[in-house]
């Protein structure tokens, strides 16, 4: 299974085409909707928010609700487009006219640099336009049909926020189905109630001062067989292309699964998880400290795996920077921003890792239709639960 995306943060749409999905997957555009709702969400977004309404049209691959084996095309109208025409339209224009909001400031812990003197862009807008967060919602779209071909195998994927700057959520015994309650009943998409007040005023402090702030996103997957994956070959390890993914997201800086960066200080026999037998569940670790994974395959643990985002680089206090034209320094104009966009993070992360799950299914049972991959795992966990 693999996607592309395409489309400009304030351009005409965004597509997302997927290939690969086998046939007869029941689906929905509200299915896909609640996701892109959920990711539009969240404290501390800006105004952009207000203006888009993120609703999918299905243009491709699904016929009266079920998917066809063909490709799938899904695409979100950037309603802000009707104020950007002449700014975005894809007409030659004159080269002695003024273009609006051309963009020859980068800003730092932006792409504008470093894509301008990649692509040799003049305008830097041709580069930000691309390298914006709005892209995630072309990915959000294509995680949500994942979402929805993982719960058909009875697997289930919730995102949720375990910090925000330098207030943590507490480490809580919950199920799954808890998380995800919790996570949408907060305004920070936190699993933690005690600590919903103190995130929401740190972002209030942040927006205050024209500054942003970041945090740290977790991904539980439940209900996955062992032996995703493979030790065979570095590239077919899933919790490298997990990594891979979640470190795709924009803004985010590093990745960790379990007890993560933890494991440098803690000795072996606190590290490891011991393997247990029941005749009913068959093997089973006492603990998840390494995540869900050994051996680049999953033990069938959950997957337990978390993102760290760093602060939205665009600020209303300005950092300083070069103007590319002039070669003068400058400090950086104010841009419309969202001040914390960990919350949206937690959902476009979920998305992302279920992907590469689904992704990692349908690769090691290879099926053209829904009935057959379920036939395929459903013999798979019976083997491995005798094994
Ligand atoms: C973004 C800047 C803001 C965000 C945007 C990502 O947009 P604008 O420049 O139009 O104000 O709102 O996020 C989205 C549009 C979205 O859908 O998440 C950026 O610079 O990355």
């Amino acid at each position: 299974m693999r996607y592309l995306t395409a489309g400009e943060s304030h351009g005409k749409q965004l597509t997302t085409i997927i290939e690969g999905l086998p046939a007869q997957l029941p689906i929905s555009a509200d299915e896909l909707n609640d996701s892109l709702i959920r990711r539009q969400g969240g404290y501390g977004r800006g105004r952009r928010m207000k203006i888009e309404k993120d609703l999918v049209s299905i243009m491709s691959g699904v016929r009266h609700g079920y998917t066809l084996g063909s490709p799938v095309t899904l695409a979100l109208t950037n309603d802000d487009f009707k104020n950007w025409q002449d700014i975005m339209g894809e007409e030659p224009v004159d080269p002695e006219k003024h273009i609006r909001r051309q963009v020859t400031k980068p800003r730092p812990g932006h792409a504008d640099l470093n894509g301008g003197m990649k692509y040799n862009h003049d305008d830097l807008r041709n580069v930000l336009e691309r390298s914006s967060a709005r892209e995630t919602a072309a990915r959000v779209a294509a995680g949500s049909m994942a979402k929805k071909l993982l719960s058909e195998l009875g697997i289930t994927v919730a995102g949720y926020v375990r910090q925000i700057y330098d207030v943590q959520a507490a480490d809580l015994e919950l199920t799954i189905d808890e998380k995800i309650e919790r996570a949408r009943q907060s305004e920070v998409n936190t699993i933690d109630p005690n600590q919903e007040e103190s995130m929401k005023h740190v972002i209030d402090q942040a927006k205050q001062d024209g500054d942003s702030i970041g945090g740290v996103v977790e991904v539980t997957v439940d209900g996955l067989p062992p032996g995703l994956g493979s030790y065979v070959q570095y590239d077919r390890k899933l919790d490298g292309k997990i990594a891979a993914a979640v470190m795709s997201i924009n803004a985010f800086k590093g990745v960790e699964f379990g007890i993560g960066f933890s494991a440098a200080s803690t000795r072996g026999s606190e590290t490891h998880d011991e393997i247990a037998y029941d005749e009913h569940k068959g093997y089973y670790r006492k603990t998840n400290r390494l995540g869900g994974f050994e051996g680049g395959m999953t033990t069938g643990m959950p997957i337990v795996v978390k993102g760290v985002m760093k602060p939205i680089p665009t600020l209303y206090k300005p950092l300083e920077s070069i103007d590319i034209h002039s070669k003068e320094p400058f400090k950086a104009s104010i841009e419309r921003s969202d001040s914390c966009a960990v919350p949206a993070a937690s959902v476009v992360m979920e998305h992302v890792v279920a992907w590469e799950v689904a992704a990692a299914i349908v690769d090691q049972f290879p099926s053209d239709y829904m009935e057959q991959l379920k036939a395929a795992l459903t013999d798979y966990r019976e083997r491995v639960r005798t094994f």
